[in-house]
């Protein structure tokens, strides 16, 4: 009985590196979508970041697909559509962080590859608690507003990408 509990104790042990790995401690990545784009030119990554812990703080973003990435943010100026790095963004425990078209994105400069519509290709997230998170993007066609199982909401006007 003895011996059989300190296997169970042994084998949790082993196996909790690996969940923290995989969750990023309480951070969880949904909805990561991207839009066809060729080589050598900008791709953007949309996703929504969840944070079932303790309050954090993405610091940084990287792909092996792109030369660099940096995390953005649109804005209207005079009615024209532009865009700015953003250095961090917050996060809050149980508020939804949604990174869509028209807001926060991720920016992929200078692609290595082309992002072809139905690839997927990995982003990692940097936290400031939890560490590095890495998710599996996937490419949707060039003009893509949206993915096709999420609902429109919000302005996701085509003209407004990214
Ligand atoms: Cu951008």
């Amino acid at each position: 009985m003895k011996l059989r509990l300190t296997g169970l104790l042994l084998s949790a042990l082993v196996l909790a590196p690996a969940i923290a790995l995989a969750q990023g401690d309480g951070i969880q990545i949904e909805n990561a979508w991207s839009r066809a784009a060729i080589q050598g030119r900008t791709g953007v990554v949309y996703l929504t970041i969840v944070d079932h812990g303790a309050a954090d703080r993405l610091t940084g973003v990287s792909s092996p697909v792109a030369q660099r990435a940096q995390l953005h943010e649109s804005f209207s100026e005079a009615g024209v559509s532009k865009m700015r790095p953003v250095p961090s963004l917050e996060l809050d425990q149980g508020k939804p962080v949604v990174l869509a078209p028209g807001g926060y994105h991720i920016m992929l400069m200078d692609l290595k590859r082309p992002l072809n519509q139905g690839d997927t290709f990995p982003v990692t997230l940097t936290f400031a608690n939890a560490g590095q998170v890495t998710v599996q993007v996937a490419v949707q066609g060039a003009g893509a507003a949206m993915p096709m199982h999420m609902p429109m909401h919000g302005n996701g006007m085509p003209g407004t990408k990214p």
